[in-house]
Order: C-alpha cells, then structure tokens, then sequence
C-alpha cells in the first residue's frame, strides 16, 4: 500500500494530534499545532523574501531547529531543499553551489565562509497574515542530497516527499517506533542517515529530538531512538553515561558493523539495529536486528534488490528521482535497476555486503578486497577505525597499507603487535605492508571519510 498523507504531513498530525509533543530542542518543546503554525508563519516569510515554487534553498550549516523550519517551509512553498556539510573548504562549497546553482543559500549567523555572491534567505516569521497558496503534491522534487561517492565531484541525489515517505514506512513495518517516541537528529541533515530520520518523524507522527553539538550525549539518554554510523555507537559506549541510555533502538549503517560492537551495545540494554543503504534509496534498503551474524538482513517492504555478477541492484517506491545537473533531474541509470558498486552475497537469506567493487586492487596477481582485510583489524581491541588501500608495488603491481585509527595511542607495539596478529590471521597477500596512523585532519570532513582523499594523502 502506497504512503498516502491527505495534506502536508505536520497538518496532518496538527489535525489528529495537536497538543502532543512533535519537537524538541534542549529545553523547549513544540506541539504539532505549533509546528504546523511555525512552518506556515515561516513559509509565508520565505515568500515575502521572494522564495517561489520549485527554487532551490541551499542550507550551509551543522543540525539545528532552525534547519528543520527551513525544510519544513521549503517544502510548503513548493521549493526544494538541499543542504551542505559546514565542514567542507571554501573551495568545495564554491564548486558544491555552482554544481547545483541554487537560486537562495542560507547560513547561520556565525558563518566561516564568504557566500556574498549568493542571494541570501532568512528565517523570519511572517508579516502578512495570507496562506501560503501551494498544495501538498507528495511526487514533486522536494530535496536535494550531495553523495560523493568515491571518485569525482558529488552527485546530487533528487528525493520526492513520496519517495522518503515510502523508505520511512518499510522501515517502520519493521522497526517499532511509536507515538511518545523519539529519535535524535543523532546525524547530519546534508547526509540521508538525517534526513531519513526527519521523515521517519513525520510518516509516524512522533517525537523528534535536536540537540547541540555540545550536548550529545546528554541527549542520547532522553531518546527512545536514534540512528548512528558505527564509531559513533563505539565512542558512545566507551563514555561515562553509557550505562544511563535508555535507548530501545539504534539504527546503525553507512559502513561495516563489527558483531562485537552490537554484542556490546546488547550488554549494557541498547538493541541495535543493522542497516544497509544509500543515498539513491532514501537510506536503509536492507536491515534485520542484530545478531551474531555480520550479514545486513533482507530487503525491506517498497524496495527490490537483486545481484548480478555480485553486485547490488536495487530500485522500488524509494528509489531517488534522479541527479540534478544543470537545473535538470537525469536519471540516475539506463536501465530500470540501480547499480550500486557494492559486491554481496547473500547467505541463510541474508545479505552480506563484501565491499565496494571501486575499492578492489589486484596484488601479485590476486584480488584483493580491503573491506575483507579492514574486517579483521577491525576485531582487534586496539582499532577503532581501519582503512586499507592500496600503494605500488615494483614487484606485485600494488600492496596493501592499513591506515588505523587507534582505541589508544598509535604506537611502534602496535604496529608491531598488528602485524603479529595479522600473520596469524590472514594469508600472506592480505597482509599489509604498512601500518600508518590516520590523519586527524582527515576526520573532520563529514560522516564518512573519503577513501580518494586517504588516498591523495598516501599518495603525498
Ligand atoms: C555499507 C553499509 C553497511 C552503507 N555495510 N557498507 O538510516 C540509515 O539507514 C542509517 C542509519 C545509521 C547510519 C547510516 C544510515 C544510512 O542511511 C547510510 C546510508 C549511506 O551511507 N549512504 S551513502 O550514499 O553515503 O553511502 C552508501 C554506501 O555506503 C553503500 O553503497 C555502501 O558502499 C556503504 N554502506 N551501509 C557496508 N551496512
């Protein structure tokens, strides 16, 4: 059954629900009537400032209440939303913003960047009393998600309000997440793994949690929900409060998620969930509750997965509307299946992602797959995060360089006790040639870090 909302979906719970809890941010609390109030006071602002049906707002800044307003105002005038990592170079936004050519930026108060060649918008309440004059039609382009991939400039990924809906809803089939509930905004709004968190909020008519940067873990132990990628659940569970949470449901994805880690999180009461997904379905395609298997789970209700060759293909009510280049939505393949460069299997029903198929190296003649070596350094207790890519090599074409990111210090023991329990562990063509400490200044970029700008950084 399609995902059906009469009118906006705040309306909608505003009508059904008014009084109950929708928002909250630190100490404040919005009621749905009040959302549905504050995003027409904030609609009708846009359009005093000149915003217009099918314009493109783009939003340069880290979570907060006021994001979620501008989304939510965006949409109700009928332009479309999209949104930047703040923590990218001046160079990258420039190249981002003239990608997407928006006609409006906005960006908080205190900005590091210079964006004066850009129209600027403003969250203001409204001035006129009028109604904002667009109605709720679910299958027009509403956001815009940047996804860089592993080579080449980012592609910006087309979602319709029916398309987030419906990967939404065949997760909620699955995950319990009910009225009174609430999910942290526990990821970024530029990257899917937030956004899907909003419409999550809004196809399910329950709470949505924001909080600063500052405070984070102090928030996670007011949540029944939150969605995260695999170091941040590690870090979560090293800190102070971990035995304070009272989360029902973590939702973890994005990358490999280590068994030992969910054994972990289940040891102090936090069950989480395993996702598999990516921007061009709107997030998870794949889950199950984990377990002690490392497989992603099967596929869920308004998606369609197969493999050929090994690799990935998905498509379904959640597939994106395309790319936009040129003030143009392309679609993103020829055929009717995405292909998604991730090599899997599928075991017991299960599938198992093995690694992305841009990522392989030939070694002396031998494939090699780094997710397959980072797996096992990533059961170490010493490793927090791993990446193994490959260098040249004069006799075997390329080898492997594991670049680790230490529990503790990275040191010349750890090297060496790496390298001793790598001998034991895997065969000899798997073996790294080289341990190196990650960058810190790498880590910064976004949610995820780049395996080209790793490798630049080898290379240097
Ligand atoms: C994986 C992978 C996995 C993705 N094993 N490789 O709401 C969610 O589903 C969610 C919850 C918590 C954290 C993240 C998420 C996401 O959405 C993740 C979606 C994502 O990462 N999208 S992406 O476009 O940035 O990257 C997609 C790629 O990431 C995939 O094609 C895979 O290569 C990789 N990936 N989940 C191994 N469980």
């Amino acid at each position: 059954t399609p995902v059906s909302f009469p009118t906006w979906p705040w309306q909608h719970w505003a009508a059904e629900r008014p009084s109950e809890v929708a928002l909250s941010f630190e100490d404040q609390q919005f009621s749905w009537a009040e959302v549905a109030a504050q995003v027409e006071s904030y609609a009708q602002g846009l359009l005093e400032q000149g915003v217009k049906r099918d314009q493109l707002v783009t939003v340069v800044a880290p979570n907060s209440a006021q994001v979620v307003w501008l989304l939510l105002a965006i949409l109700r005038v009928g332009a479309r939303f999209a949104a930047l990592n703040p923590r990218l170079s001046q160079a990258e936004i420039d190249s981002q913003l003239a990608q997407l050519q928006c006609d409006y930026v906005w960006y908080p108060a205190k900005c590091e960047f210079s964006l004066g060649q850009y129209r600027r918008v403003q969250l203001l309440p409204a001035t006129q009393p009028r109604v904002v004059p667009v109605t709720w039609q679910p299958s027009r382009a509403a956001t815009l998600t940047l996804t860089s991939g592993s080579t080449g400039q980012p592609k910006a990924v087309v979602h319709s309000a029916q398309t987030h809906l419906a990967s939404a809803q065949g997760l909620l089939a699955w995950m319990s997440f009910e009225q009174g509930d609430s999910w942290l905004l526990s990821l970024p709004m530029f990257h899917i793994s937030g956004m899907a968190i909003v419409w999550r909020w809004l196809y399910r008519g329950a709470r949505l949690a924001l909080c600063t940067p500052a405070n984070f873990d102090h928030a996670l132990t007011k949540v029944t929900h939150a969605s995260l990628v695999p170091t941040q659940l590690q870090r979560v569970i090293a800190s102070e409060g971990a035995a304070s949470l009272k989360l029902k449901q973590v939702l973890l994805g994005g990358a490999a998620i280590p068994v030992r880690l969910t054994e972990q999180a289940a040891s102090i009461g936090i069950g989480c969930w395993c996702g598999y997904g990516m921007t061009e379905m709107a997030s998870t395609v794949t889950a199950k509750p984990a377990d002690s298997s490392a497989g992603v789970g099967a596929v869920l209700p308004n998606r369609e997965l197969m493999l050929r060759d090994g690799e990935v293909l998905v498509k379904g009510e959640t597939l994106c509307l395309g790319y936009y280049r040129n003030k143009t939505i392309f679609p993103v393949s020829d055929e009717e299946w995405f292909a998604t460069k991730d090599l899997a299997s599928w075991h017991d029903e299960e599938l198992h992602i093995i690694g992305r198929a841009d990522n392989m190296f030939i070694s002396g003649g031998e494939n090699v797959q780094p997710e397959d070596i980072e797996k096992v350094l990533l059961a170490h207790p010493d490793v927090k995060q791993v990446f193994v890519l490959p260098i040249d090599d004069e006799e075997f074409g390329q080898r492997p360089v594991a670049i680790v990111e230490a529990k503790g210090q990275f040191s010349k023991s750890l090297q060496q006790a790496l390298a001793d329990y790598m001998q034991q562990e895997v065969t000899a063509f798997r073996r790294p040639v080289r341990y190196m400490a990650l960058p810190t200044d790498l880590q910064a970029g976004g949610i995820k870090l780049s395996r080209k700008q790793l490798a630049n950084w080898l290379a240097e």
